[in-house]
């Protein structure tokens, strides 16, 4: 046997801490994995999700070779065939169908399952742009979020979670960090221990918001009454900063109008549940136990509402001038901060023409109804929409078309990959190459190889280029290599990236951005022009007003589509499970124990209307389907009308074979075209006998 030896990796899922791993190796195995202790953000420890990687790696869920199915579609019958076969069979009926329908026919439906930058952003690219196939629009997680933030503020980054630290005041919203991102609790939870209160407005008493010094449990979705109400309390008090707004804001008057005569506490404290002085105590701390900073979540934009309850939040800072200090303004992504040369990576170029656009919260409607031309052919990777796109039950009956030619490139046998016509093996992050940003830190990283790809796996470049190639694409970009393409995403002369060249990341690993500060504070350390077409803050915003918004931050209702309240009266949150990453991790023996089972919390005067007692399990349903979850049932965990479970555990590996994702809506967000599955209404019934687990 050889020595052990550690090999700089990144974790590559979709999460703001993305951490330097350390993998060991021993004769081409990987033994495990460990934090890399010299990385500022990752510290030397590894969440409950990764820290057993070789688990993932080496999972009996691996698909290892390329396979053809055999059975009905969704019968889960395949035969193992060579690669060849699998691209000729795919090639033949591309060019087959683009012939017949044109390209648009052909959709690709991917998500971030890694972020790299070589297997997400060219994959995403390159070949689909050539081909004018249908544009997806990768609007299941952040676009909503990204849209309201946008308006107020310009697409730019936030400040640096590092500068968390020097925060006095910290309010977390519409986040969970405690499980979403443990790195970023880690800084936090150091703040606290330095002086600083952590308050946590959430609709649930979650991890986080047991670590709270203060858990503002607001009603689900009235975000944007309470940030309106708390600008009531701080113009009426003068807790504002008038020379910050005059000199780098544009309609605060306006909005001072607006707030003092429409969201007095009585009406906030009615709409939100939080009590008049609560609402005042809470605007009083903010403006005054300085710095104050708010870190943003993306859970809270996941209503039909969400858009506008982000660019309402994110006023807030502007109002106290809070950007001007190290540990004030507000977090939601650090992401705009990395200035990689993305044309080169992604070919914008090589599209010509406008080819249609489809939602990818909105795959079941596209795969049924779409026409002129019908979606023919799909090509999945990075994702998995069966069980991660709201509707469930409408994207599987698409997926079950017969005349639907869908191609699955995945690592594991997910409930996608079962309803493909073609599966082809993925390596994992330890098997190839990757470059990596963050969207909760300032670092660029780089992923090597740590071990041989297991079976016949390959990266998601390889086949794509190779894919396109057969296509007859003669374009250099297609015979790129990984390493080609992370050289042209660092080929830029951005200032932040001096020195950050390919010899320095394999050496080091990782980069933090070359920023004016570190911890970076862009407004204090830049020069507070914003990225908006006025180049100020935009509490008052022309170009919302131009979209058909109100031009300033308002309050308004969520609503599922199903409309009738008095039908379904719960509303229910399904947000990020603690031992799960989407369905990512899923799968795992030990991180199911963690979950335990399918699980839904709700208040004991929901729960005693209908008979349910602590650990019944119960039937949740709406027009869109049922699920059957076990009751935990608590006060201390939601509101009345409001219930919360933890996402995503399988279809496969759900009692009556459907996650939580048979309830939601495929109803677009307010902004952004982006999901809303916290606008969710159903019904719950206590259920003596359980579906079986189908396997
Ligand atoms: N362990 C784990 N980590 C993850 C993930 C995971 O699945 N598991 N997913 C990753 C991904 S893809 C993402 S996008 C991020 C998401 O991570 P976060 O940004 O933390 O988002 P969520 O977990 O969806 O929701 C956060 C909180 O928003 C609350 N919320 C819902 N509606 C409202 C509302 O109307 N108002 C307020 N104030 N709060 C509301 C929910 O109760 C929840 O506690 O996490 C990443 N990290
Ligand atoms: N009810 C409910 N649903 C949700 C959410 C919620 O809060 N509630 N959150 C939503 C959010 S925020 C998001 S981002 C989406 C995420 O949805 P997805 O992006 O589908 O996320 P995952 O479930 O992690 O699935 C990613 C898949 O990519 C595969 N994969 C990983 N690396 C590679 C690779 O290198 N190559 C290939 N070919 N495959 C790879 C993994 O094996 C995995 O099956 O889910 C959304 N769904
Ligand atoms: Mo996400």
């Amino acid at each position: 046997m050889s020595d052990i030896h550690e090999i700089k990796t990144v974790c590559p899922h979709d999460c703001p801490d993305t951490c330097a791993m350390l993998a060991q190796v021993q004769d081409g195995r990987l033994l495990g994995v460990r934090g890399n202790p010299d990385h500022p953000m990752t510290r030397g420890y590894l969440c409950c999700k990764v820290n057993h990687y070789e688990e993932r790696v080496y999972s009996a869920d691996r698909v290892l070779y390329p396979y053809r199915r055999v059975g009905a579609k969704g019968e889960g019958r395949f035969e193992r065939i060579s690669w060849d076969e699998a691209l000729d069979t795919i090639v033949a009926r591309w060019k087959q169908v683009i012939a017949r329908y044109g390209p648009e026919a052909v959709l690709p439906y991917s998500y971030a399952g890694t972020m790299g930058i070589v297997n997400m952003s060219a994959c995403d690219g390159r070949l689909w742009n050539r081909m004018g196939a249908t544009r997806l629009l990768r609007t299941i997680c952040s676009t909503a979020a990204e849209a309201g933030y946008d308006y107020t503020m310009g697409w730019s980054g936030g400040v640096d979670p590092e500068s968390l630290l020097y925060s006095k005041t910290i309010i977390v919203w519409g986040m969970n960090p405690a499980s979403t991102g443990t790195h970023q609790m880690a800084v936090i939870r150091e703040a606290q221990k330095r002086g600083a209160i952590l308050i946590v407005i959430d609709p649930f008493r979650t991890r986080t918001a047991e670590c709270a010094d203060w858990h503002v449990h607001i009603q689900h979705a009235t975000d944007s009454a309470l940030a309106l109400g708390l600008m009531h309390v701080l113009f009426r008090d003068g807790l504002h900063d008038e020379p910050f707004l005059c000199e780098h804001t544009v309609g605060w008057e306006a909005l001072r109008e607006r707030v003092l005569t429409q969201y007095p506490p009585e009406r906030v404290a009615e709409i939100t549940g939080i009590s008049v002085d609560d609402i005042e105590r809470l605007a009083h701390l903010y403006a005054t136990r300085r710095p104050s900073a708010i870190r943003l979540g993306y859970g809270i934009a996941r209503n039909t509402n969400g858009g506008m309850m982000i660019r309402t939040i994110t006023c807030l800072p502007a109002i106290i001038g809070a950007w001007k200090e190290l540990g004030g303004g507000l977090l939601l992504s650090t992401s705009a901060h990395f200035p990689l040369n993305m044309n080169a990576v992604k070919r914008p170029d090589l599209l010509q023409g406008n080819p249609r656009a489809v939602n990818m919260n909105q795959l079941g409607e596209a795969l049924l109804t779409l026409n002129n031309p019908s979606v023919m052919a799909l090509y999945v990777y990075n994702c998995n929409p069966a069980a991660v796109a709201p509707n469930s039950n409408r994207v599987i009956e698409g997926l079950l078309r017969e005349d639907l030619f869908t191609v699955v490139h995945e690592q594991l046998w997910t409930d996608t990959a079962r309803l493909a016509d073609i599966v082809l093996p993925a390596t994992t992050q330890m098997e190839h190459l990757d470059l990596h940003t963050a969207y909760g830190h300032l670092y660029v990283q780089l992923n090597q190889p740590a071990i041989p790809p297991l079976g016949e796996s390959r990266p998601n470049w390889d086949v794509l280029a190779e894919l396109a190639r057969r296509m007859g694409n003669t374009e250099q970009c297609f015979r790129d290599t990984a390493e080609d393409i992370i050289r042209q995403a660092l080929s830029t002369d951005h200032p932040y990236l001096q020195g950050i060249t390919y010899e320095y990341l394999q050496e080091h690993g990782f980069a933090k951005l070359r920023t004016p500060g570190d911890p970076f504070a862009p407004y204090l350390h830049g020069d507070m022009r914003f990225k908006t077409p006025s180049g100020k803050i935009e509490l008052y915003s022309e170009r919302a007003q131009r979209d058909g918004y109100d031009p300033l931050p308002t309050y308004v209702p969520a609503q599922d589509e199903q409309g009738d309240a008095r039908r379904y009266p719960i509303n229910l949150l399904s947000p990020a499970a603690h031992h799960f990453l989407n369905t990512s991790f899923a799968n795992q023996e030990r991180t199911q124990k963690g979950e335990r089972e399918p699980r839904i919390w709700l208040h004991p005067r929901d729960a005693e209307a209908r008979g349910i007692r602590q650990g019944d399990w119960v039937r949740a349903y709406n027009d869109r389907g049922e699920v059957f979850l076990r009751a935990m049932v608590s006060a201390r965990h939601v509101r009345p009308g409001v219930a919360w479970s933890p996402s995503l555990w399988w279809h496969r590996d759900s009692p009556g074979g459907r996650n939580v994702n048979a309830l939601t809506s495929d109803r677009l967000a307010d902004m952004g075209g982006g999901s809303t599955f916290h606008t969710c209404y159903i019904e719950l019934e206590r259920q003596d006998s359980l579906p079986p687990v189908e396997k």
